[in-house]
C-alpha cells in the first residue's frame, strides 16, 4: 500500500516515529494508502531546514519568489490529471468538481500571489515640513498553514501562497482526513527543484503535530481554517505566545430571498449554495430565508430541483454530489438530521444515507436533505452542520428576516436576493457576516478581504490582507534637521 511521506528541505522523509494513519476513500470507505503520524522531532528538523532556508529566501527579492510561484502555479496545471483524480478519489467529491473548481484554483492560487507580491508596497506617511515616516514590511519568518478536508489543496495553496509570496518560509500541515494533493504538491516541488527548507509539509494529527506546529516558538503566525472549536484551541495556545492568528472557521449562512428577487437565479443558485461539494463548503447557505408572499411557489420548485441532483460514484460524470468525507462526518449529518426530526422538524426532500451498488457499496453518501417546520432559533438552525442539509424558514419582511439571520454565533458569509436597491444596501450594512453576497453566491475575486465575524473567524485572507497578515510592519521616522 501507497505510504505518503512528510516533506522537509525538499526531501521526501518518513515519519521519525514511524507510525503511520490510515488514509480512507470516502466513496469506498476503504484504505487506500497510509500517512505519516509526525511528531515533534519531525517538526524540530522542518523548523530547522526553514530556519536554514530563511535569510536567501527573504532576501532574493520578489521577483525571484514570483517566478518560482508561477513555476509551481504552471507545474500544478500540468499535473491536473492526476490531482483532479487524487482529490476526488481522496475527498469523495465529484471529478467534476475537482476539475473545475479546486485544481484550477489551486493554481490561481499561486498565480495570484505571484503578481501581489511584484505589487505590493507598503506606506509613507508624510508630516509637512517636519518628517516623514515610511513603514518597512518585512517577512514574520517562519510561519504555520494549517487547512481542513473539504477543499484540500485549493484552501492549502490559499494560505501557503501569500507566506511565500511575501518572504516566509512555511511549515504547513494539510488534514489528515484529506493528505494526498498536499503530498503531491511536494513531489511537484521537487520536480521543479522549488528550494530547499523553504516550504515543509507535515502530515498526521492535528491533535498531535497540529498543535506542536501551533505551540512552537520558532513559528511566528499561523494561519488556520477549520472547525470552530479547533480555532478556540489554537487561539488558547497562540494567544499567550503573542503570535499572529488568522482563522478562518465555521458558518451557518443564511441565504435570503425576497420577493422581488429574480425568482429563477434565485432558485438555481440556492441549489448550488445548499449542496455544492455536498454541502461541505463554509460558505454553503444552509438556513433558506424565503419571504412569506413566494415560499408556496419556492418550495415545490426547489424540492423538484433538488429531487432531480444525481448522487453517486465521484468517478461518473452525471453525477452532481459525491460522498461526504468520512464515517464520522456522515453520522454527525445523520444525527443532525435525527435531531430535526425530534425537534417537530419535517424531512421535505432527502433525509437518509444511500447505499450504493458495486465499487462504492460501502461509501459514506447521504441524500440532499431538506427540512421544513423549524423556528430559526433551533439547535438545527443554529450549529453548523457543514452536510447536504438545508432548512426551509419563511419570513415576513426585512426587519424579521434580519433578526434571524443575524441570530447565530457565527457570521462569515450570507447571501440577499432581491431587486430592491436601497434594501439590498441596507441589508447588507446591518448583517452580520464577512462577506455579503447580492444576486450571486460564492463570486470570487482574490483580492478581496476574505473571512468572517463572531465565531466564523479572526483577520481576513485574500489579497493585500494575506500580504500584510504575513509581514510586520515597522514604521520609520525622518525628522528634517
Ligand atoms: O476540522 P478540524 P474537522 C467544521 C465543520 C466540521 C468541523 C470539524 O463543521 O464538521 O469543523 O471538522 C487540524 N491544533 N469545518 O474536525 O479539526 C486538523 O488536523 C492544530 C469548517 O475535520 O478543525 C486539520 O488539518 N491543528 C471548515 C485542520 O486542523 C489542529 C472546514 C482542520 O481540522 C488541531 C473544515 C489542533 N489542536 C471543517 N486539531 C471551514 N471553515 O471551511 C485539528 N487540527
Amino acid at each position: 500500500m501507497e505510504k505518503l511521506l512528510n516533506y522537509i528541505n525538499g526531501k521526501l522523509l518518513p515519519p521519525k516515529g514511524e507510525q503511520w494513519l490510515d488514509n480512507i476513500e470516502p466513496a469506498t470507505g476503504k484504505c487506500y494508502s497510509k500517512i505519516p503520524l509526525s511528531n515533534k522531532k519531525d517538526l524540530d528538523i522542518a523548523v530547522e531546514a526553514a530556519q536554514k532556508a530563511f535569510p536567501e529566501w527573504s532576501n532574493c527579492g520578489h521577483e525571484i519568489r514570483s517566478e518560482w510561484l508561477l513555476k509551481l502555479s504552471d507545474a500544478i496545471e500540468a499535473h491536473m490529471d492526476e490531482l483532479v483524480a487524487a482529490e476526488s478519489k481522496d475527498n469523495g467529491k465529484p471529478e467534476k468538481l475537482a476539475r473545475a473548481v479546486d485544481i484550477p484554483r489551486a493554481s490561481a492560487n499561486f498565480r495570484f500571489f505571484a503578481k501581489a507580491a511584484s505589487q505590493f508596497a507598503s506606506e509613507s506617511h508624510f508630516m509637512e515640513g517636519e518628517a516623514i515616516n515610511y513603514t518597512l514590511r518585512r517577512p514574520l519568518g517562519i510561519v504555520g498553514c494549517i487547512s481542513p478536508w473539504n477543499l484540500p489543496l485549493y484552501l492549502f495553496t490559499w494560505k501557503i501562497a501569500p507566506a511565500l509570496a511575501t518572504g516566509n518560509c512555511v511549515i504547513a500541515k494539510p488534514s489528515e482526513i484529506t493528505p494526498m494533493t498536499a503530498f503531491l504538491l511536494s513531489k511537484i516541488c521537487i520536480e521543479i527543484g522549488f528550494p530547499k527548507g523553504v516550504l515543509n509539509i507535515l502530515h498526521g494529527n492535528g491533535a498531535e503535530i497540529g498543535q506542536e506546529i501551533v505551540s512552537h516558538p520558532k513559528i511566528k503566525a499561523i494561519s488556520f481554517t477549520g472547525g470552530t472549536q479547533t480555532g478556540r484551541q489554537i487561539a488558547a495556545t497562540a494567544a499567550p505566545m503573542f503570535k499572529k492568528l488568522s482563522l478562518e472557521l465555521g458558518g451557518k449562512n443564511p441565504n435570503i430571498i425576497f420577493d422581488d428577487a429574480n425568482f429563477e437565479s434565485a432558485l438555481n443558485t440556492s441549489v448550488k449554495s445548499s449542496f455544492a461539494n455536498q454541502g461541505q463548503i463554509c460558505l454553503c447557505g444552509s438556513r433558506i430565508f424565503i419571504q412569506e408572499s413566494i415560499y408556496k411557489k419556492f418550495k415545490p420548485a426547489f424540492v423538484a430541483k433538488v429531487k432531480a441532483l444525481n448522487i453517486g460514484d465521484p468517478l461518473d460524470p452525471k453525477n452532481q454530489m459525491g460522498a461526504v468525507v468520512s464515517k464520522a462526518h456522515l453520522e454527525k449529518i445523520e444525527h443532525y438530521v435525527d435531531l430535526a426530526v425530534k425537534s417537530g422538524g419535517k424531512i421535505i426532500a432527502g433525509g437518509k444515507r444511500i447505499s450504493l451498488d458495486g465499487r462504492c457499496k460501502q461509501g459514506y453518501f447521504f441524500e440532499p436533505t431538506i427540512i421544513e417546520g423549524l423556528d430559526a432559533f433551533c439547535q438545527i438552525n443554529q450549529e453548523e452542520i457543514f452536510g447536504p442539509v438545508v432548512s426551509l424558514i419563511p419570513f415576513k419582511e426585512e426587519q424579521e428576516v434580519l433578526e434571524f439571520a443575524n441570530s447565530t454565533a457565527y457570521g462569515l458569509s450570507s447571501t440577499i436576493w432581491t431587486n430592491n436597491l436601497n434594501r439590498a444596501h441596507r441589508m447588507a450594512e446591518k448583517i452580520e457576516s464577512g462577506i455579503v453576497w447580492v444576486n450571486t453566491w460564492l463570486l470570487r475575486d482574490l483580492r478581496t478581504p476574505f473571512g468572517g465575524t463572531k465565531q466564523s473567524g479572526v483577520g481576513r485572507e485574500g489579497g493585500w490582507e494575506a500580504m500584510r497578515f504575513f509581514t510586520e510592519a515597522k514604521n520609520i521616522c525622518i525628522k528634517y534637521q
